[in-house]
């Protein structure tokens, strides 16, 4: 057992909102099941591997979250509810296009006195209003729900409560699983209680592999959820094919592969069927265009095939 996914269950404490994430997500789930609704897992951003248990240090990756935040949003358009499981302070739907100093600068302050007002600069209204709208709606239907996490332990612990939940939605669930989850970490018992001091010299580090938790996700805990995992490459030569790996190896229905330059305008996604390639034209670019509008609806439209292959409403 050493190295499984049940090992580092049983060796990592879940972390301490756990049973409040996990209410959340069951009072979310009851309602949408009972309203017959779609349901996505949308999980975004990266995972800290700590090198201390009163963290000072840990290690990180690039993800940004924009994957998961743009997703989350075209997702709730085509009717899905939404978990939207996130590494803490990484982008979050509509509130990502006004990132940095993007909201301040939409902003005017008229003083009368001691009265002070804020209003929208005329031409930034056709900008925060559509995003503003489309906001208000979701939060008005329940249609989303927040969770965070921080380092790879917190991610296993959500990851495993939201598919309890999400199980008896049967085909009408879509796990859509962008997050960039780090493939090492350093394993409990090596992981020292306070900062590391420099006084005994450089530190060596020896990172383990962290348990795939693709395997038991699919064939023990959805198994009839429609999975999609992520690919993300450097080289090019080996996306394809490592893409299709992954599908022989953990038998769900979709990879979406990716290379880190070129994420934000194309992907091919890779089914055993075929690698559909999805291009954003350099217009498309420069006129601010999301390459997760395509990719949700050619995953949406997917999704459709395998309810009717497994018998639409399944699992209600
Ligand atoms: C992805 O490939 C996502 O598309 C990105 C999105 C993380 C590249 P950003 O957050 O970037 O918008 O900045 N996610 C999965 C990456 C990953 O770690 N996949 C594992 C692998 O490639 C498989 S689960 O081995």
């Amino acid at each position: 057992m050493s190295g499984s996914w049940e090992e580092f269950f049983a060796t990592h404490l879940p972390p301490t909102d756990f049973e409040d994430n996990r209410s959340l997500l069951k009072e979310f789930c009851d309602r949408h099941h009972q309203q017959g609704h779609k349901i996505v897992l949308v999980t975004s951003g990266g995972t800290t591997v700590p090198l201390e248990h009163n963290t000072v240090r840990f290690v990180d990756n690039f993800s940004a979250g924009r994957r998961g935040a743009a997703s989350t949003e075209y997702f709730l358009e085509h009717g899905y509810a939404v978990i939207f499981m996130h590494r803490q302070k990484s982008l979050e739907p509509f509130a990502r296009h006004f990132s940095g100093p993007k909201l301040l600068d939409m902003l005017e302050m008229h003083e009368h006195g001691n009265n002070t007002t804020i209003t929208v600069k005329q031409d930034s209204v056709f900008v925060l209003a559509p995003v503003l709208a489309r906001y208000q709606a979701a939060l008005a239907a329940g249609a989303i729900l927040h969770l965070a996490f921080t380092t790879v332990s917190d991610y296993f612990w959500l990851l495993r409560a939201a598919c309890e939940v999400l199980a008896k939605f049967g085909p009408r669930a879509v796990l859509y699983l962008a997050a960039a989850v780090s493939d090492f970490y350093v394993p409990k018992d090596r992981v020292p209680t306070h900062k590391i001091q420099t006084e005994s010299g450089a530190p060596v580090i020896q990172l383990q592999l962290v348990p795939k938790l693709l395997a038991p996700l699919v064939s023990l805990w959805v198994p009839n959820a429609f999975v999609v995992s992520f690919k993300l490459e450097t080289d090019e030569s080996i996306l394809i094919s490592k893409a299709k790996a992954a599908l022989e190896k953990y038998k769900h229905k979709v990879v979406v592969a990716n290379m880190l330059q070129t994420r934000t305008q194309r992907v091919v996604v890779v089914t055993r069927e075929l690698n559909q390639e999805i291009v954003l034209t350099r217009e498309e670019v420069h006129a601010g265009m999301d390459i997760e509008a395509p990719i949700v609806s050619e995953i949406v439209r997917l999704h459709g095939e395998h309810e009717t292959e497994r018998g639409a409403g399944g699992g209600r």
